[in-house]
């Protein structure tokens, strides 16, 4: 088995709209447990630490701004493969393109719709997930 643990944040858009149950509903009706959860107003260090793969994009602060705009969801998620697992749920990162059935590709929204505004995060690799459950909780 390949159990892990992996960081899931609903985003403030996800929180504002009163998605987080719906999202927490497709996480465990898939068969991942919670771990821990808890509502964060996350600093800008916080922040800066989160995304530091992406400092110097374009699409930076806007990004920053827009996860400084109100409370986050965050999740400690264990299952089989997780990290795989709920990026598959969450659908790719554009929610216009993003497949039907995903987190994103349902409940994303095409009117006036900013990027960043998907609803939600999920760490990438082993490597990401431990040091982000590590910054977030
Ligand atoms: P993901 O959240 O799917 O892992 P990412 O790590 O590449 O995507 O980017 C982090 C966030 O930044 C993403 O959720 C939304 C925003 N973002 C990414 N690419 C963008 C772009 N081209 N324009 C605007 N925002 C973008
Ligand atoms: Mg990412």
């Amino acid at each position: 088995t390949d159990i892990q643990e992996t960081l899931v944040l609903v985003k403030p858009d996800g929180v504002s709209r009163n998605l987080t149950g719906e999202i927490l509903r497709r996480i465990e009706a898939k068969g991942y447990q919670l771990v821990d959860v808890k509502l964060v107003e996350p600093s800008r260090e916080l922040l800066a630490k989160h995304y530091e793969e992406h400092q110097g994009k374009p699409f930076y602060e806007p990004l920053v701004e827009f996860m400084e705009s109100g409370p986050i969801v965050a999740l400690r998620i264990a299952g089989e493969r997780v990290i795989e697992g709920f990026r598959s749920l969450a659908g790719t990162t554009d929610p216009t393109t993003a497949a039907p059935g995903t987190i994103r590709g349902d409940l994303g929204r095409d009117w006036g719709l900013k990027v960043q505004q998907n609803l939600v995060h999920g760490s990438d690799s082993p490597e990401s997930a431990e040091r982000e459950l590590a910054l977030w909780f």
